[in-house]
């Protein structure tokens, strides 16, 4: 039978962003191969009624979703709901092709269970990546789009580039995420500022009636956080996604001082500044937890404390595809000791 444990030490042998790469063949086959993918997901996309829910007036069989930034150019989304994956993320896309950074630019680190990466949003630009999502739009599974601005737009051009995305993608995608928490870009994250967020938003609801999310960083103080939220909130935005990668170099030994860290050593940190964001945002949006989530009691805790739907990619490198069964698998069994029969009995159970 196979085993991902084997798979794992042949990929590790190789260095993290080839792995990747070999995975994203292996999953674009396998989107494309009708038996195995039906094999799959038959074993792995759990469809209880008990997990499914409508945000924003869409159907989530289940809240396990892929994260932004496994799936840059919208390749591999057939194959997330043979994963079980109740809803997937493509992206970050920018307006037009881009490298990224230097290489070497992803890092593993096995016993912390936790991941650097430094790829500066490398992608193949809205138009190859559109072309790539109308093939596959709409899908079974939610699918969401997660725009950035070109590494060489200045600041002060930022925001067309985000029209031109959001006008791009708002068709072909079930809601749209701003992404401007990227460690990766030089000076993105200043746009996570009060001024810029209204500004965005409210053109960005000028545009379009799709859900439009924010997705935060986690090294921010936690009233800033929550004033920059009210600001989206405010503007128009559908709901808050926390959080991106951390530049907290402190949480892995000897990690490189340059990117952002996932994984592991994320947990505490984006468990914290989301229980925080939970008790003053719950019920005033939706809520979308992302940082260290491997585990079904971890993605629990953080519905209780208001997250209507979590993401992981990088414990997906540690744990394999069986994870997201596992999560579900896992959050059924207590949702069941806590006495709920439906997920949304659960979103923010520790905060009522
Ligand atoms: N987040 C984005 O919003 N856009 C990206 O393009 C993006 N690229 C990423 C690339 C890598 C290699 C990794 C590990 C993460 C990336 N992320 C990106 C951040 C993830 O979406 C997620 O917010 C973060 O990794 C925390 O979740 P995790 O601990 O489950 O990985």
């Amino acid at each position: 039978m196979f085993s991902y444990d084997s798979l794992k030490k042949i990929l590790f042998k190789f260095d993290p962003e080839t792995a990747h790469n070999i995975a994203e063949y292996g999953l674009r086959v396998l989107g494309k191969c009708k038996i195995a993918k039906a094999y799959m997901q038959k074993k792995n996309y759990i469809t209880d009624p008990k997990l499914t829910q409508k945000v924003f007036g869409v159907t989530f069989a289940n809240p396990v979703g892929l994260a932004a930034g496994f799936d840059k150019n919208a390749t591999m989304i057939k194959a997330m709901q043979s994963l079980g994956f109740g809803f997937t993320e493509i992206g970050t896309m920018t307006p037009k092709p881009q490298d990224g950074n230097a290489k070497p630019r992803m890092f593993r680190y096995p016993e912390f269970k936790s991941v650097q990466n430094a790829m500066g949003f490398n992608n193949k630009g809205a138009h190859k990546v559109l072309k790539n999502l109308k093939k596959v739009y709409p899908f079974d599974i939610p699918i969401g789009a997660n725009i950035g601005k070109n590494k060489t737009t200045p600041e002060e051009f930022a925001l067309s580039d985000y029209k031109s995305l959001i006008k791009k993608f708002e068709e072909t995608s079930d809601y749209l995420v701003i992404n401007i928490s990227s460690p990766n870009t030089p000076n993105l994250r200043d746009l996570q500022n009060e001024k810029f967020i209204t500004e965005l938003f409210t053109m960005a609801r000028e545009l379009t009636e799709k859900p439009i999310l924010l997705k935060i960083a986690p090294d921010m103080e936690v009233q800033m956080a929550i004033n920059l939220c009210y600001s989206a909130i405010n503007a128009g935005a559908a709901g808050i996604i926390a959080t991106n990668t951390t530049i907290d170099y402190s949480l892995v030994p000897n990690c490189q001082s340059f990117g952002g860290l996932s994984g592991a050593c994320l947990t505490q940190k984006s468990g914290d500044l989301f229980k925080e964001l939970g008790k003053e945002l719950f019920g005033k949006t939706v809520l979308i937890s992302v940082g260290g989530i491997s585990t079904g009691a971890e993605a629990y805790e953080r519905i209780k404390n208001g997250a209507t739907l979590v993401q992981s990619y990088s414990a997906l490198i540690f744990e394999g595809p069986s994870m997201v069964r596992k999560i579900n698998e896992e959050i059924l069994e207590l949702m069941a000791k806590d006495g709920y029969s439906n997920i949304s009995e659960a979103i923010g159970a520790n905060l009522k």
